[in-house]
């Protein structure tokens, strides 16, 4: 038995049962992905006790000695990997490492540009119930209606027009690579600040395989779980002269105590990113991508800008008379993981949605390649025309465990972490 089975045997059976979810079943959430065993590791370990506001060298509190060189470890890792100036590891979440550099450029009240919502945006670009959108003023920018792709002609214009202290460029349902160096003309020709958030992408750039806004930008931030395959959190890049006033705003700013496991976790999953194995892995998860868009458009289906760039596909369903909601409960009936999504120009709310979103990074992790992925778009499609035909999901949820243990994820004896 262990200690979590004898102290709290509810929420070790609970532990256990995700994790025979994420074992027996097709996580296809472009956000997600399993972190290795060496990251679980340093997260599920003693320095979760550990006060440590401040920074190294610079705390409130005794005993810093080693959670100092774990930070600076971390911090030298980020900037490093991005060739960046500085780093900031202390972000909870994404959200969080946005919310601090929206408080190092801007006064409440301030105007900047972020990509609307409904065409790709994420919740911290101008939510009206999310603080970007309360106490900023946001102007949206879209993609354009003939191709999906981002309308840098529009950006401009409203660059020019709106004055904004800050322009956005990143988003977190866009298929195609962003054009960091087209951004940063803007924001140079109308004095803007340049924020790239690179959350999905940071895995491609630091491999190489997805331009790098680090020349371009003047803060960059980036969630560390997604391509990035390291612990939940969040983390900020910027150049020199904005540092002090960066860290100082997230904290006393923002944040108290930093959680020092997730920033060991976030060390090692940068140590990770920096070998050849990384980039390896992140050219199958952008291959994996390639292949599967293209086996879905030979399904018949529609993609947003007819394909991807990068380890995401948006899934068009108008044409099919299913929602995005309806797809993602019968995808999950039939054991295939996916979010609902709004499609740009989409007339449905987004909590129904006209599209799903897909992404190649988790089960490239466990090694799948172009093979499961031709069979995962005959999948999906099977449910999708057919799902409300009881035998189909059977047989569907069959042939997705049958893949599945072909890919084992988790050695059999470990309960809580441990991927292969
Ligand atoms: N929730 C994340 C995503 O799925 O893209 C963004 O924070």
């Amino acid at each position: 038995m262990t200690p979590l089975e004898k102290t709290d045997p509810a929420i070790f059976e609970l532990i256990n049962k995700e994790k025979d979810r994420q074992q027996n079943r097709l996580e296809l959430i472009a956000s997600e992905n399993f972190a290795s065993a060496a990251v679980m590791e340093a997260q599920g370990s003693v320095l979760t006790n550990k006060y440590a506001e401040g920074y190294p060298g610079k705390r409130y509190y005794g005993g810093c000695l080693n959670v100092d060189s774990v930070e600076e470890l971390a911090r030298r890792r980020a900037a490093e990997l991005f060739g960046a100036d500085h780093a900031n590891v202390q972000p909870h979440s994404g959200t969080q490492a946005n919310m601090a550099v929206f408080f190092t450029v801007m006064k409440p009240g301030e105007t900047y540009l972020g990509m609307d919502l409904r065409h790709g945006g994420h919740l911290s670009m101008g939510h009206p119930k999310n603080f970007s959108g309360k106490i900023y003023q946001v102007v949206p920018y879209s993609v354009r209606r003939d191709t999906h792709r981002i309308d840098y002609d529009e950006v401009l214009k409203l660059a020019r027009r709106h004055r904004p202290t800050m322009i956005i460029a990143g988003a977190s349902a866009y298929p195609r690579a962003i054009d960091f160096e087209a951004f940063a003309q803007i924001s140079g020709e109308v004095n803007a600040m340049l924020m790239a958030d690179v959350a999905h992408i940071a895995g491609l750039i630091v491999a190489g395989i997805h331009p790098s806004p680090v020349p371009h930008a003047d803060f960059i931030t980036t969630t560390t779980h997604k391509t990035l395959r390291g612990p939940r959190g969040g983390i900020v890049l910027c150049r020199k002269e904005f540092a002090a006033q960066l860290d100082s705003c997230v904290f006393p700013g923002m944040q108290g105590g930093p959680l020092m496991h997730v920033i060991a976790a976030k060390a090692v999953a940068l140590a990770e990113a920096a070998g050849p194995e990384f980039r390896a892995y992140q050219k199958r998860t952008l291959k994996n991508a390639h292949i599967l868009a293209e086996a879905l458009l030979e399904e018949g289906f529609s993609l947003v800008s007819g394909g991807t760039d990068n380890h995401l596909i948006l899934v068009d369903l108008t044409d099919k008379g299913l929602s995005g909601a309806e797809a993602q409960e019968l995808l999950e009936r039939a054991g295939i993981t996916v979010n609902k999504n709004s499609i740009p120009f989409d007339p449905l709310p987004p909590g129904r949605a006209s599209g799903i979103r897909l992404g190649t990074p988790a089960l490239t992790t466990r090694s799948m390649g172009p093979d499961e992925m031709r069979l995962i778009a005959k999948l999906i499609s099977t449910v999708l025309t057919n799902g409300r035909d009881e035998k189909i999901i059977a047989r569907t949820q069959e042939e997705v465990s049958e893949m599945c243990r072909r890919f084992p994820l988790y050695e059999a004896t470990e309960l809580t972490s441990n991927r292969r």
